[in-house]
This record gives structure tokens, sequence and C-alpha cells, in this order.
């Protein structure tokens, strides 16, 4: 199959320093070497030499590049005119303009890089705490594709002992060793189970734990999300019942980003709005790992009229400033106006993170990728399938057929098994460069 020739400025869109342009497919070269003050490139080495007329560049030649294929990296200086007239030289001779991800995805077909493993690219672009970036290096390298390999050779190993069964099967032989058969059900089904259970921290650290942040109207929830942000983020007033909507915002702190959510104040109210607005509380609460509990601490003692069944719950006493005499009683007091208390309330939003969530019984390997989740379940699914039919003594190929669709699931993860939608879906998400 031939390669068409793809360009793409790699490098973030904007002005700077210098700016990175990448070249991919059969003809990279050629198309590459017609604007070159140099008639060939050296593999792997650094040319300095001309653009044309515009501008003095480095140009790498790779001869199986990070797509799988010629590869050519030209750094030209940053402007955004040098960018475009350099782009656009390259595509008046041929190459064409690369679709968001198509490096990736090019590198992924050619067998660079499995699903998963590209799928992380994606994940060390974004990462922006040191959680997110562990994560993505530790799907981009391995250690997470290997253990997908076991749980896929040991399904394989489960098929044949069951075809081994099924070539027998007229002989009418019962399953030619259901203990082994049970043994290595039971070990894929703990093995599935952990990695499942893993997601809770592994999307946590992806996407930010969920921390709700709840409590009766005017108790200060507003005030908290903006100090805690330092940003006047949501409206605050001493109108009960000021925020209706829930409202999102993200801050990192111990190298784990949390998501705070704000919620409408709960109470009786016949306000139709404001019922929504509690709906969306009890929404947010339930979604929620970390779920902070607001008093006001010169108000009496209310108690939460929503479910915080396994949730971590901190109880915050706000508007200390108001205390004559600050005494914490073993309370975690905390003013917004002062900013009183909101350092060790971090400390205590971290701690009860490490642990409520971030204890992990799959080791090393976290699933963080909702994709892989689904299919994992759907793995689970099917082995459950596996486990009933044998049973209740369903007759081999029909077991072999749930057996099948495990591997099929398990498949869709790495990319044995793909349709143009999974991978639409995938690469559409990269940014152009990508
Ligand atoms: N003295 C003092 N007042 C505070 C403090 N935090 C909030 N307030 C005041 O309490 C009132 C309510 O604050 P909000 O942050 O809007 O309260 P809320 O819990 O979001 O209220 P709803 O959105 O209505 O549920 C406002 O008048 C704030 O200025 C504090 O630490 N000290
Ligand atoms: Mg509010």
């Amino acid at each position: 199959m031939k390669h068409d020739t793809i360009v793409a400025i790699s490098t973030p869109r904007g002005v700077g320093g210098i700016a990175v342009a990448r070249l991919s497919g059969d003809d990279a070269l050629p198309v590459a070497l017609r604007h070159l003050s140099v008639s060939s490139l050296e593999s792997r080495r650094a040319t300095y030499c001309r653009f044309d007329e515009l501008d003095d560049v480095v140009a790498v030649y790779y001869p199986k590049g990070y797509t799988g294929e010629p590869t050519i990296e030209i750094s030209c200086h940053g402007s955004y005119y040098v960018q475009q007239a350099l782009l656009q030289s390259l595509i008046d001779d041929g190459a064409r303009m690369a679709e968001a991800g198509e490096f990736t995805q090019r590198a992924f077909l050619n067998g660079r890089l499995d699903l998963s493993q590209a799928e992380a690219v994606a994940d060390l672009i974004d990462s922006v705490t040191p959680a997110q970036h562990r994560l993505a290096v530790s799907q981009l390298r391995g250690g997470y594709a290997q253990k997908l390999k076991i749980l896929r050779q040991q399904l394989l190993d489960l098929t044949s002992l069951l075809e081994l069964e099924l070539d027998f099967s007229q002989e009418d032989v019962e399953f030619a060793d259901r203990t082994q058969l049970r043994q290595l059900l039971a070990i894929l089904d703990s093995q599935i189970t952990a990695l499942l259970d893993s997601f809770r921290l592994g999307n946590a650290l992806r996407r930010g734990v969920p921390v709700a942040i709840v409590g009766q109207p005017n108790v200060g929830k507003s005030s908290l999300l903006n100090a805690l942000l330092d940003d006047d983020r949501a409206i605050v007033s001493d109108i009960p019942g000021t925020t209706r909507d829930t409202i999102e915002e993200t801050l990192t702190f111990g190298g784990i980003s949390f998501r705070f959510i704000d919620t409408a104040g709960l109470r009786h109210s016949t306000d139709h709005v404001e019922h929504l607005g509690m709906e969306r509380s009890r929404k947010a609460v339930s979604q929620a790992d970390i779920v902070l509990y607001l008093n006001d601490v010169t108000k009496p003692w209310a108690e939460p009229e929503i479910d915080l069944e396994g949730k971590a719950v901190i109880m915050v006493y706000t508007k200390a400033d108001l205390l004559e005499n600050p005494d914490r009683d073993g309370r975690l007091l905390v003013s917004t106006k002062t900013g009183f208390g909101l350092n060790e309330l971090k400390k205590e939003i971290l701690n009860q993170f490490h642990a409520h969530v971030g204890n992990n019984s799959s080791g090393d390997i976290l699933l963080s990728n909702a994709r892989h989740y689904e299919a994992l379940k759907s793995v689970s699914r099917a082995l459950d399938a596996v486990e009933q039919g044998i049973e209740g003594g369903l007759p081999a190929d029909l077991v072999a057929v749930d057996l099948r669709d495990a591997l099929y699931h398990l498949g869709t993860i790495t990319g044995e098994v793909t349709s143009d939608d999974i991978l639409g879906n995938i690469f559409g998400r990269f940014c152009i460069g990508k």
C-alpha cells in the first residue's frame, strides 16, 4: 500500500521561537529535498540548510519515523508567515495537509503502537499533573499493554481447551478438564475485576477527582469555590438559593487534579427551578468521590439531607471570622473572608483522597480510559456467560461463542479488532500535527 505524503505543523498554533513541520509518507524525502538547499539528507542527522528563499531551517530525515513511514521534520523560525508559507510550498508540491491525529493513526496502522498506546499519546500530550503524566507514560510504555496481552493469552488458552473438547464432541466426552477450565476462568475474572476496580482511581487521576461542595443555602459554598480558585467564578450573595446550577472548576494541588463542584443549597423549597438545581446537587454528590459538607459555624448544626453513603465526607465549618473565640474544638474551620483554614482543608482533601480513592488493588496498572472500561465490562459479562454455560452443561460450541465474544471485546482495546467508527472517534480528538 502506498502512503500519500501528509504534512502539518506539529508544534502548537501561534508564534514561537521555532516551529516544527512534520512530513510523512512515501514521498516525504523527495518532496522535502525539492525545497532544501542540500541534495540529500543523512538519516537521523540534523542538517542545517535553507528552505527555498524562505528561511534557514534544520531538517532531520527518519527512514522510519514516528509514523513508521519515511518522515522529515523541519524546524523553522516560528513566525506565522514562515509556518504558513512553508506548509503551502510543501502542499503545492504534492503533500497533503494532515488530518487531526493522522500521524498517530498511521503509527497505529503501521503497527508502531497499539490502539491503547495511541490513546496514551493523546493523554500524554494533555497531561498537566504528575499523576496524569505517570498514567499516560505507563500506558504508553508497555506495563498496560503487557497486562492486556497476558489476559488475551489466557483467553486463548481457554479457547483452545474448549476446542480440544469440540474435537472430541462426537465421541461424547465431557469437558476434557473442567477443573482447569474453572481455574483459568477464576484467574481471568479476578484480574479483570481488579482492573475494573482500578478505573475509579485511574479515571479520577486522569480527569480530576470529583469533589462536591454541598450544604444548606447561604453557608458559603460558592464563596469557598471562589476562595479555593482564587477567582470570582461563582455568584455569591446573601440571598439563600443564589446558586441554581452546578458549577465545576478544576484545581491542582499535591500533584492531583480535583474537580470542585459547587451546588445549589439544600432546603425545602417550592420553587421549581430551585428543585431542578437540588436534583443536580444530588447527582453531583452521587458522582463525587469526596464531599465537602459545609455548615455555617454561627448556626446550629444541620443534618445533611442527602445520601452520603460510600463517600469520603469532610465536615467543614464556614465563616470562622464571625466567631469571637475561634475555638476549633476538633472542627475544620474555614473563612473565605480571611483565608483562614483553607490550607488545612486542602490537606484534608489530599488525606481523604489517599485514604479512600488512592488505594488500588491492581498494582501499578490503572484503567483510566472510559472506552477501555466499557470494553472490559463487556469482556467480564461474556466470561460470566462462559462460566454459566460450563456450569449449565451447555455444549462446548455454544460456550465457545461467548468466549469469542470476550476475545472480541478485549481486542477492541488494543486494536486487534477495530472499526472506522472507533478509529475516527479516537484520532478525531487529537489536534492536527499529532
Ligand atoms: N463573614 C463571612 N461571610 C461569608 C463567608 N463565606 C461566605 N460568606 C457570606 O455568606 C453569604 C452566602 O455566601 P454564598 O457563597 O453565596 O453561599 P452559598 O452556600 O453558595 O449559598 P447558595 O448558593 O444560596 O446555596 C454571602 O453573603 C457571603 O458573603 C465567610 O467566610 N465569612
Ligand atoms: Mg452558592
